[in-house]
């Protein structure tokens, strides 16, 4: 047979890869997570280092990827196609996947099946914790990590193959105020300042009282962290903000992959049962409306029922259902999005069927620098570490560090309704995250501006470029106002990329108390419900500012599993 599992056949049999000596036996054995199936492969072919070292092609290695330690069965799959994670997002189509042309099998979670979800009920529980969570991104594992630290059995269970969702991509980093991070640079800053800003960038639709503890608890956030091995170490600011708050490893990696490979290692460490290709389908009920359990939806396993006190929903926003974005957001229906393909508004489905309530649910955020034609989302920060923004001419147009939806405003205003960013070799070497950029092949690069004003056809770029260094020597932008101008555009090389607006965050959702609950129509607590990061509305407003997420996931997150916990040990 040509595809893996023919070829291992061949080897030593089915238990080359499966638990188990006999057919049945493998069947059973097989977890959704295939745990064993993919501890195989390493065992066999080594980590992802080892394969990226001995990989000798001279494309991009896909064993490298930010992804992380994922399983391999991600991509390569025994008895059908294998399909490369990576191509959800970016075009590798030159790297050859072995056993290719193998049979295309249909996808394991195409529909929610309701005859199915009402046998898995009416079955009775598989299995019953204290607290199960939904979706491994950050408010997740933050909710699962700290429910687990407060007693509680707990069960994270993610659709995907491999955890971190959104939060896996995050870039810039994550706001924070009253660090020693701050302190050590001299920054002044007060919770105060945070609540404005964020209520200010929200246009003051925001409830108070919910971003009032993300700012309180902001520092505590990045601590805990950092006593799981994170490093925060990097201080920059992000649109909208007054002051240096947005952390991130030293050296200006990104941020996402950092905190899930450091929450991932965390929940293994404090053995919290973590499953992937677990879709929740259904939150159920007892007869008195109180939480009764999930039923869940595994790739091997089939529908279950797992019974729980308590669920804490995690699942992240919808900014990849084009349904929702179309319904709820028409304008933007046709825009790119820098999304996960996991953020498909799940956890709003889940959550409306039980009649909770939702906030501000047609909010949808547009990251004016996603590359262009592309799903790559370009960093705010680039612009927060010393980028200009320019049109098709070469000419800028707006303050680069106001707040996101001026800025995709202003972008989509100009005649070409795209941009570019143009920065110097000074950047590049102080931000790792934009030599990834580079690899991926996203940035033009020249010697003198002259030359990259030609390649680029932005004729008014020298001239722009001139007026801008003298602006940043005098600390006063005479056109646009931008009060941070940290760097100059004068050593080479000098380097240019396309950006666009693209869908980036839903500022709406489920609507939730400061304990983290879920509220219902009434607002009213659903007791033993609670919600956390990007499916719930409310800490946003109208407008999210940069760095700002990461800190809700963080924040909310720990307060869920912590409530959770309790409420299950009460019960
Ligand atoms: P996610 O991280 O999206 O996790 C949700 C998880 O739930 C997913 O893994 C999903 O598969 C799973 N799930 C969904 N439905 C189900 C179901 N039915 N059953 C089981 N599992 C389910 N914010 C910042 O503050 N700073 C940044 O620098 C930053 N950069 C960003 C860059 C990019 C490219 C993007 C897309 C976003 C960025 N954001 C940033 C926003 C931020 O990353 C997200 O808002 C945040 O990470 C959301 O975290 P979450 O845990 O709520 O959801
Ligand atoms: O918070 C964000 O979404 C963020 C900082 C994104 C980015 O541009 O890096």
């Amino acid at each position: 047979k040509n595809d893996l599992a023919g070829f291992h056949s061949e080897m030593g049999g089915c238990e080359t890869c499966h638990a188990g000596e006999k057919l049945k036996q493998i069947k059973q054995g097989l977890t959704d997570s295939q745990t064993h199936e993919n501890q195989s492969c390493k065992e066999c072919h080594g980590g992802y280092d080892e394969l990226a070292k001995n990989d000798g092609h001279d494309h991009f290695d896909p064993h490298a990827s930010h992804l992380g330690d994922i399983n391999c069965t991600s991509c390569h799959s025994g008895h059908d196609k294998p399909e490369l994670t990576c191509n959800r997002c970016h075009s590798f189509d030159d790297i050859e996947m072995p056993f290719a042309d193998s049979k295309k099998k249909k996808d394991w979670d195409a529909d929610w099946n309701q005859d199915k979800i009402q046998k898995a009920i009416d079955k009775g529980p598989s299995e019953t914790v204290d607290v199960i969570v939904v979706g491994a991104g950050s408010a997740g594992f933050n909710a699962a990590i700290s429910a687990k630290m407060n007693g509680a059995n707990v069960i994270l269970l993610e659709k995907n193959e491999y955890t971190g969702g959104n939060s896996m991509l995050a870039a810039g980093g994550y706001n924070a105020v009253g660090t020693p991070q701050q302190a050590k640079k001299g920054i002044e800053d007060s919770i105060e300042w945070f609540v404005e800003d964020a209520m200010k960038g929200g246009r003051y639709q925001n409830d108070e009282k919910l971003v009032q503890i993300m700012a309180e608890k902001s520092a505590d956030g990045i601590k805990w962290l950092e006593e799981m091995g994170a490093n925060m170490d990097d201080l920059k600011r992000s649109g909208g903000a007054r002051v240096e708050r947005t952390h991130r490893p030293s050296g200006g990696y990104s941020v996402g992959p950092h905190i899930i490979h450091t929450l991932r290692a965390a929940a293994e460490k404090r053995d919290v049962d973590v499953r992937v290709n677990s879709r929740v389908e259904k939150i159920v009920l007892n007869e008195d409306k109180s939480i009764a359990g999930v039923v869940v939806h595994g790739r091997h396993s089939g529908y279950n029922m797992i019974a729980a006190d308590a669920v804490i929903l995690a699942t992240g926003g919808y900014g990849m259902n084009k349904e929702m974005i179309a319904y709820y957001r028409p304008t933007f229906a046709d825009m790119t999005s820098s999304n996960n393909v996991t953020a498909t508004g799940d956890g709003i489905k889940l959550a409306k069927e039980i009649g909770a309530s939702m906030t501000d649910i047609d909010w949808v955020q547009a990251h004016p620098t996603i590359g262009k034609d592309s799903r790559i989302l370009v960093s705010e920060t680039v612009r927060g570490v010393g980028a200009i923004m320019v049109n098709t001419d070469g000419q800028r147009f707006i303050n680069e560090l106001t707040t996101r939806d001026r800025a995709s405003d202003a972008i989509l205003k100009t005649e070409a309704q795209w941009a570019w960013l143009v920065f110097d070799k000074q950047l590049i070497e102080k931000k790792k995250m934009v030599q990834g950029y580079e690899h991926l092949g996203m940035l033009s690069k020249a010697n003198t501006i002259e030359e990259l004003a030609k390649i680029t056809k932005m004729k008014d770029l020298p001239t722009t470029v001139a007026k801008y260094n003298e602006y940043q020597k005098t600390g006063v932008d005479k056109d646009f106002g931008r009060d941070q101008m940290p760097l100059n555009l004068t050593k080479a090389p000098f380097y240019a990329v396309r950006v666009q607006p693209g869908i980036h965050h839903t500022m709406g959702g489920v609507a939730v108390d400061t304990d983290a609950n879920v509220l219902n129509l009434q607002s009213w607590k659903i007791e033993g419900l609670y919600a956390a990061g990007e499916v719930t509305g409310g800490v946003h407003g109208y407008n999210r500012l940069g760095g700002n997420a990461i800190a809700d996931t963080v924040v909310f997150g720990r307060i869920a599993g912590e409530n959770a916990a309790k409420f299950a040990k009460d019960k």
